[in-house]
Order: structure tokens, then sequence, then C-alpha cells
């Protein structure tokens, strides 16, 4: 009696909770009302039937209930039942499958007007490319991908010089306007998912595979990668932001074309020397870093981290947050890089000075430090060298002290809060790892031991 009671509420308990649950659809913001009906049509069917069958669980338990007085009968078969669970069955699952089959059409057939974005997925990050006036994309390789060419563009095909290259993990695309998305992997399986939207897919890297949506509604969409194995997809964030068609376009120029960068003039190591005279008031003569400052070493550190950075100080992404005591007297400085120019100048010369590691100055238990390095070595690399292609820095060739804070500022979220932080957020979801100040200070002594190695 007990058990057939226990049933009935956890069937009611059900019904209460899918209809009071606060985890269900976000509001639709793509024309594909469809999917949900299916899924609301999937949850009906197989709802009556969780229903009718805990139902006749109970009334089993309930009517068969053991008395000394009862006998089992011996019926082996019912013609009349099994034809009518096979009938019932069939028009279940077949109720089940054909409302997907229809919207699975559609989904595989983006419409004719459609325009087109690439999106490129890689460890552990999103960008864009759009394929510019002649609405076509030019000829990527991987054999191509090197610092000055993320995405590997070939030089070679005219079609390509046009091409928008959007090295950001934030996407716009106009609103009422189907657009088709073409997903590109550099690397492993991805999962490419904009859940406002209801759409996803996988990239498979050596295929284009692809999806579609019509936005219908102006707002900022969430980026995610579904795919599940692997050290950092759940922190592959980005957004996609819906608007109408001229503040699209006012965005997309602020982007260059694989012309513009092909044409921007080499990094001039003389003016970036003549920068450096202000930065060396803080970092050093030979960036070596200056602990009463808080300012840290920065020799060793390759040019396109100290460009972002520096980028990042300038533009007010990075050392603009209100707790950010240290950022915020480094980002006033950046006033005096006039322009792009300037900034890839200076970052040339700092990565040009000979890398000297700072002394040591945290301690801690480098065998523990050691496992909990383990999950770090994905992005920075076994010897702490760093990643470039994943965009993860160099931490042996910065002062100690300065990861520890650095650890904590992505902790607290006072650095990477900014949202075209992109790489930020991402070092904030991974410094969630350490739970206390000893996890700080083991991790940055097994660091330490490190610039031994190396
Ligand atoms: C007023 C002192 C000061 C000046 C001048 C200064 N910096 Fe900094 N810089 C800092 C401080 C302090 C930090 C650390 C900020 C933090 O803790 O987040 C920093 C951080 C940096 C970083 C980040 C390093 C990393 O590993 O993330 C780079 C790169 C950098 N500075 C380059 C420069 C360059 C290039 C210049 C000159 C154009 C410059 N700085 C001028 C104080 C200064
Ligand atoms: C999924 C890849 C990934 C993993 C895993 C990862 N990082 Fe990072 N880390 C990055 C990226 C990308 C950046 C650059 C962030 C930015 O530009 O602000 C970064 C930046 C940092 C910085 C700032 C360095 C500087 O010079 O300012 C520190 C410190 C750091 N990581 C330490 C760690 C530690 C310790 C772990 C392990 C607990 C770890 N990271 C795990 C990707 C990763
Ligand atoms: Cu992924």
């Amino acid at each position: 009696m007990v058990v057939a009671y226990a049933i009935i509420l956890l069937v009611v308990g059900t019904i209460i909770f899918h209809f009071w649950s606060p985890w269900y659809f976000t509001e639709i913001a793509a024309d594909w009302g469809a999917i949900d009906t299916t899924v609301d049509i999937t949850f009906l069917i197989t709802g009556l039937v969780f229903i009718a069958v805990n139902f006749f669980m109970a009334y089993c338990i309930y009517k068969y209930r053991y008395s000394p007085d009862k006998r089992a009968d011996y019926e082996p078969e019912s013609h009349k039942l099994e034809t009518w669970l096979t009938i019932f069955t069939t028009v279940g699952v077949a109720a089940l499958l054909i409302p997907g089959l229809f919207v699975w059409g559609d989904f595989v057939e983006p419409p004719e007007d459609a325009s087109e974005v690439e999106v490129v997925g890689q460890q552990w990050y999103w960008t864009f490319r759009h394929p510019g006036e002649d609405a076509v994309f030019g000829n990527v390789d991987i054999r191509h991908i090197d610092v000055n060419n993320p995405f590997g563009m070939d030089p070679e095909d005219p079609a390509g010089r046009d091409d928008v290259l959007v090295d950001s993990n934030v996407l716009h695309i106009p609103v009422d306007q189907p657009v088709k998305f073409l997903l590109r992997s550099k690397d492993v399986l991805h999962d490419f998912a904009i859940p406002q939207f209801r759409v996803k897919m996988d990239l498979v890297p050596g295929m284009i595979t692809y999806m579609w949506a019509d936005p219908i509604r102006e707002g900022t969409y969430e980026i995610l990668c579904e795919e599940l194995c692997g050290v950092a997809h759940f922190a592959m964030r980005g957004r996609v932001v819906v608007e109408d068609q001229e503040s699209y376009e006012t965005w997309l120029d602020g982007y260059p074309t694989f012309q513009e960068v092909l044409d921007r003039p080499e990094p001039n190591l003389i003016a970036g020397q003549g920068a450096y005279a202000v930065c060396s008031a803080c970092h050093g003569a030979d960036g070596q870093g200056l602990q009463a400052l808080n300012a840290p070493d920065i020799n060793g550190l390759d040019a396109w981290y100290v460009e972002r950075q520096v980028r990042y100080f300038k533009e007010g992404v990075r050392g603009a947050h209100e707790d950010d005591v240290y950022g915020r007297t480094m980002a006033p400085m950046m006033a005096m890089l006039a322009n792009d120019q300037a900034i890839r100048d200076v970052a040339a010369y700092v990565a040009s000075l000979p890398a000297v590691y700072s002394e040591s100055t945290v301690t801690g238990d480098t065998a523990r430090g050691a496992e909990i390095y383990t999950t770090c070595s994905a992005c920075h690399g076994d010897d702490g060298q760093g990643i470039w292609s994943q965009g993860a820095p160099s931490l042996v060739d910065t002062s100690d002290w300065y990861l520890v804070t650095q650890l904590h500022n992505y902790q607290n979220r006072v650095r990477g809060y900014h949202e075209a932080d992109m790489f930020g957020e991402q070092m904030q979801l991974m410094s969630d790892i350490l739970r206390d100040e000893e996890d700080f200070n083991d991790v940055v002594a097994y660091i330490n031991t490190l610039k031994e190695a190396n």
C-alpha cells in the first residue's frame, strides 16, 4: 500500500514540477517555434504514457496485494490485448517521430536568401568570418595558420581579400533576416549552440557543417559549446547580438578585411623603443618589473599577448573595474599609444627584450601544485610557456607574485568581467578550481619549478 501511495505521489509531484519548474525554455529569439512545438508534443506523449504506466502500476500493487486466499491465474496469451498494445505503441512512436522529421526537413534546407557567416571553433574560443562584398568566402587552409593569419586565409585567393575577419567571440547579425552559419573547426569536435535560437550543430575537423536561423527579436543571446569531452568546452562562451541593419553594418565596419590585415606595416622597433621609455618607469628598463609598484616582469612575454593586454587596458576592457587597484594604475598610461600601430610597435619591442626570469617569492607545496597544474597545462603547456593558438600566455615569464594577484582577480571577477574580454572570462571559470589560499600558492610554487626546468 505504502508503495502504491508513493508512486501516486511521485507522479503528482512530477506533474507539478513540470509546470512550476524554473527550468524551462528561455524566451525564443528566432523563428524556430516548430522546435518548441515538437518538444512539447514529445513531453505530452511521454508524459501521458508516464502517468498511465505509473497509475497502472499503483493500481496493480493495490488490486493484487497479498492475501492468503488469492490464487494467481495463468493466462499466457491475450490476442486482443496484444493487438491493442501494438496499435497504441505504433501510433505513439509515430507521433513522437513525425513532427521531428518535418522540422529536420526545414533545418537542413536554409532559405535561398539567407546570408552567410562562418563560425570558427577552436580550443577554447570562437571567432567569425564574413564573406565581404562579393559574398564569397576565400579559401582557407590549416597550413596558412600562424600568428599573423589565425584564420588560415589563402593569400593567393582573390575571393578572400574582402573577407571580414572578426577576431572576437561576439557576433552581430541583423534582425529578421535568415542567416546560415557555416561551421569550421580548427582542431577537435565542438558544438555551436545558441539556446535562445533553439539550434545547435557539431563542428567536425575537416568538414564544413551548417545550421540556420531567422532571428526575430533584438537582443543579446548566449553562444555555448555543447561538446562534452575535453578540458574547457564549457568555457567556450560567446554572444550573438541581434540588431537593426544599420547598427549591424557599423559593427561590421569596425573589423578589418583580409586585405587590410595584409596591408598593415611591420612593427617598428625603434618607435616601440621610444614609447617604452614611459613603460620603463614602472616595468624597468629591461622589463624586469618592479614589485614596489606592482608592475610585473614583462620581458619574455610574446608580442601577441603583450599587444592584446595593452589594447585591453587602452580600451577599458581590462583595468577599469573599480576594485582593480593595480590595473587602474596601468590603464591611464595607455593613452600615450595613439593608435593600433603604436600598440604593435611597443609590443614588438617588449617581446624583443631578452627573457630573464624574475626571482621566486612565492612558496608552497609543489607536489600539490603539480596536481593542480595538470588542468592548467592543457592551455598553458607542460612547461608553462603558453600556447598561442589557445590564447594562453606564458606563466614562467612573469613575476610569481603577479600570478597570485591575477588568479585572485579572475576569481573575484575583477579581471575578465568586460564583455569584450574573450579570454579573461574563460580564465575566470578556470580559476574557480582553486579553493583556498594554499591552492593559489601551491600552483604558483609549482610554476616556479618550471622556470628552473626551462
Ligand atoms: C604607472 C606604472 C605603469 C606604467 C607606466 C606602465 N605599466 Fe604596465 N603594468 C603596470 C601594473 C601595475 C600592471 C599590473 C596590473 C594588474 O595587476 O592587473 C601592469 C601590467 C602590464 C601588462 C600585463 C602583463 C601580463 O602578464 O598580463 C603589460 C603587458 C604591460 N603592463 C605593459 C606595459 C607597457 C607596454 C607600458 C608602456 C606603454 C606599460 N605597461 C606602462 C604598471 C605600469
Ligand atoms: C582553457 C584554457 C586555460 C586553462 C585550463 C587555464 N588557463 Fe590560465 N589563461 C588562459 C587564457 C586564455 C589566459 C589569457 C587571459 C586573458 O587574456 O586575460 C590565461 C591567463 C592566465 C593568467 C594571467 C597571466 C598574466 O600574465 O596576466 C594566469 C596567472 C593563469 N592563466 C593561470 C592559470 C592557472 C594557475 C591555471 C590552472 C589552475 C590555468 N591558468 C588554467 C587559459 C587557460
Ligand atoms: Cu568546444
